[in-house]
């Protein structure tokens, strides 16, 4: 069993975090799912031996929305280094 954070694509209102949800928590191996609109990610915990990433998005896609299959966690600390990068820009830019 493994909780992973996934990006969730096309979401924006509180009716398509209910699809998204509804989509995923019904699927066979997903034990619990709680999307979250605020950052368009979805934590899904899951049986990996039952279920992959791929099957979890085809299910998402069906709904009319789409999901990366990889998980957040690793992209994240990207996005962290892209801040900090991109606020040395700005701080280049700005700064004087
Ligand atoms: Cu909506």
């Amino acid at each position: 069993m493994v909780k992973q954070s996934f990006h969730i694509r096309n979401m924006m209102c509180a009716m398509c975090v209910a699809h998204v949800r509804k989509a995923i928590e019904g699927l066979d191996g997903v034990k619990d799912v709680n999307v979250n609109l605020a950052s368009n990610s979805a934590l899904i915990e899951f049986d990996e031996s039952k279920i992959t990433p791929q099957q979890i998005r085809e299910a998402v896609v069906a709904a009319g929305y789409d999901m990366d299959t990889t998980p957040l966690s690793a992209a994240s600390d990207n996005s962290e280094d892209e801040k900090k990068k991109s606020k040395g820009f700005l701080g280049k830019l700005f700064g004087r």
